[in-house]
C-alpha cells in the first residue's frame, strides 16, 4: 500500500540519488585534477576556481539533505529505514569529502603565500624593493639575493633605507676595534651596534647606484644629517675604497675628506700618516686619511668627552672654528637613487 507521503518521500530521494551521483562524479573530477596539479600559481587558480565550485555543489546538496529529512519524517516505516541509512551514509562520505576538501584548500592557500614569499625575496635586492613591495615598517627583513638578514629603516626620508652601520646606547657596547677580517665580515648585532661588512658593501653598492645618509646625535647639541649623492665602496684588493658623490644636510661636509680612501685597521695600514697606524691610535677601523674628519667607528662615549679623539666623532664648524662633536647615536644608510 502506497501512501501519498511515500510517492512524495521515493521522488524526493530519486531526486536527491541524482544530484549526489552527479556531484560524486564533479567532485572526482576534481580531485584527480587535484592530485595531478603540479605547483604552479596558474593551476593554483584553477583549483581554486574548482573548489569554489565544489563549495556551491556542497551548499545545494545540504539543501537537498534538509528536504530529504523531511521526506523520511513523513514516509513509511520501511522507507524511512532505508532512506535513514542510506542518509547517514551520505552525511559520513560528505564529511570526510568536505574535511579532504578543506584541508587541500588550505595547503593550497600556503602554498600560493608561500610562493608569494619566496617571489619577494628573490627580487628584492635591498629595502627600497622591499618598501615598493608593501613592506613598509622599520626592522630586520631576509635579503634572499644575499643570504642575509639586514636592517631596514622604512621611516626616514621616504623609507627604503638599508642600515649598514648602527651605533647606540645598548646594554652592551660592541666593541669595534676590530680586525681587519672582522670589518671585511662585518660584526655586531642588527637589533644593537653593528658593522654590516665591508665585502657585503662592495658588493651591495656595486649592483646599481646607492646614495648615503648619516644621521647622528651629539651628547649636547642634538640630532644632525649628512647626504652624499653617491656611495660605493671598491673591492677588498683596493683596500675597500671609498668613493663618495656631493655633500647636503645640516651638518658639515666631514665625510668627504675621506673620500678615495681606503680602509685601515689595527692590523692593516693603509692610511697616509707615516709615523703610526690610526686605527691604533684612535681605535675602530675607518677610512682614514691622516687621520679623520669623521671617526663613527670610534669608542662609544658612555661618558661623553670632547677631548677624547677617540670617541665617535663628525667635526663640525661653528663661528669660524672646528670643534668636534662626540656622538651618541649613529646611523649610516644607503637608498638607490632614482634610474
Ligand atoms: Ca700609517
Amino acid at each position: 500500500m502506497t501512501r501519498p507521503e511515500d510517492v512524495v518521500a521515493e521522488y524526493d530521494f530519486h531526486v536527491f540519488k541524482e544530484v549526489f551521483l552527479n556531484t560524486t562524479r564533479q567532485l572526482l573530477k576534481t580531485l584527480a585534477h587535484l592530485q595531478n596539479s603540479s605547483a604552479k600559481s596558474e593551476s593554483m587558480t584553477e583549483i581554486k576556481n574548482d573548489i569554489h565550485a565544489m563549495t556551491e555543489f556542497f551548499e545545494r546538496l545540504s539543501q537537498d539533505t534538509n528536504s530529504l529529512k523531511e521526506s523520511v519524517h513523513y514516509g513509511t516505516e520501511v522507507t524511512k529505514q532505508e532512506l535513514s541509512i542510506f542518509k547517514d551514509e551520505l552525511v559520513d562520505k560528505l564529511d570526510v569529502l568536505q574535511q579532504y576538501i578543506e584541508s587541500r584548500s588550505r595547503s593550497i592557500d600556503e602554498t600560493v603565500s608561500k610562493l608569494r614569499d619566496m617571489s619577494v625575496n628573490l627580487v628584492a635586492g635591498d629595502c627600497q624593493d622591499l618598501f615598493e613591495m608593501g613592506f613598509n615598517a622599520s626592522g630586520v627583513y631576509y635579503l634572499q639575493k644575499f643570504g642575509r638578514q639586514v636592517l631596514c629603516d622604512m621611516e626616514t626620508d621616504e623609507g627604503g633605507w638599508l642600515v649598514i652601520q648602527r651605533r647606540a646606547r645598548v646594554a652592551e657596547q660592541v666593541d669595534f676595534n676590530q680586525s681587519w677580517q672582522e670589518y671585511k665580515s662585518g660584526f655586531g648585532d642588527l637589533e644593537s651596534e653593528f658593522w654590516a661588512g665591508n665585502d657585503f658593501l662592495h658588493i651591495f653598492t656595486n649592483q646599481k647606484s646607492y646614495r648615503l645618509r648619516v644621521d647622528f646625535t651629539d651628547y649636547e647639541k642634538g640630532a644632525y644629517w649628512a647626504h652624499y649623492s653617491t656611495f660605493r665602496v671598491g673591492s677588498e684588493s683596493s683596500g675597500y675604497e671609498l668613493d663618495l658623490g656631493t655633500y647636503s644636510g645640516n651638518a658639515t661636509d666631514a665625510f668627504s675628506y675621506h673620500h678615495g680612501r681606503p680602509f685601515t685597521s689595527s692590523d692593516k695600514d693603509n692610511d697616509l700618516y707615516s709615523e703610526g697606524n690610526c686605527a691604533t691610535y684612535f681605535s675602530g677601523a675607518w677610512w682614514y686619511d691622516r687621520c679623520y674628519d669623521a671617526h663613527l667607528n670610534g669608542v662609544y662615549p658612555v661618558v661623553p668627552d670632547r677631548q677624547n679623539a677617540s670617541f665617535i666623532t663628525w667635526w663640525a664648524h661653528e663661528e669660524g672654528r672646528k670643534v668636534p662633536l662626540v656622538l651618541t647615536e649613529v646611523t649610516i644608510k644607503v637608498k638607490p637613487n632614482k634610474p
